[in-house]
């Protein structure tokens, strides 16, 4: 199995499946391509119908493209895992808050966009992304309340994987946070799949 994805600075959506597999200590071939440049889309192309990263590719070489597809069809291929909750209610939230993320946030998207390595405290608080935060902290605090942590359904799963990328947008921009969401950032943070994706980061400004 084969992830290819876009560069550790800035690809969110690329992120989000590379942290649940490592994670969960899936073995997987990585292959990255690096974005904005002249040959980009044509590499791209070559793996993943859409023109988009992440792309799965399995083991039968079939491509697998949108993130929130390509996490689907990993809890698929991995049963023995719980990435999505065990309890069918929780599980039919998790899915409806890693939708919401997949489809939604455009404001916080385009104001504060993930760039690992730099820090921006204050910027990009426009009405639009702080409404998306406000938005973004409700979910977090039902989750954490209803789980009682220490990840949005207790254990580290899709959900938490989904909203990996906002916590790595909350570490540059730095927005105002209650005391719960600054505690879930600090243990996404924290993680050693998602702390391995941030060193992946570092290294490539090097
Ligand atoms: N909805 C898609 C978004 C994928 C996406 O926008 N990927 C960006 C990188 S993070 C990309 O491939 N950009 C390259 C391009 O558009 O040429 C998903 O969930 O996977």
């Amino acid at each position: 199995m084969k992830l290819v994805i876009g560069d550790k600075f800035n690809s969110s959506w690329s992120m989000r499946p590379w942290v649940l597999l490592k994670h969960f200590g899936i073995p997987f071939d990585e292959t990255l391509i690096r974005l904005g440049r002249p040959d980009t889309k044509a590499k791209i192309l070559e793996v993943s119908p859409s023109g988009k990263v992440p792309c799965l590719v399995t083991d039968a070489g079939d491509p697998v493209w949108e993130s929130l597809a390509i996490v689907e069809t990993i809890a698929e291929m991995h049963p023995e895992h719980a990435m999505w909750p065990r309890d069918a209610a929780a599980r039919a939230r998790a899915r409806s808050i890693s939708a919401e993320m997949h489809a939604g946030f455009a404001d916080l998207r385009q104001n504060m966009p993930m760039e690992i390595t730099t820090r921006a405290p204050g910027t990009g608080a426009t009405p639009g992304a702080l409404a998306n935060i406000a938005r973004i902290e409700a979910i977090w605090a039902e989750c954490l309340a209803r789980s009682g942590g220490p990840f949005l359904f207790g254990e580290f799963g899709i959900a938490d994987a989904m909203f990996a990328p906002v916590v790595m947008r909350f570490n540059t921009y730095a927005p105002e946070l209650n005391a719960t969401s600054l505690d879930y950032a600090k243990r996404i943070t924290a993680l050693p799949a998602v702390a391995a994706w941030i060193e992946g980061a570092r290294e490539e400004a090097r």
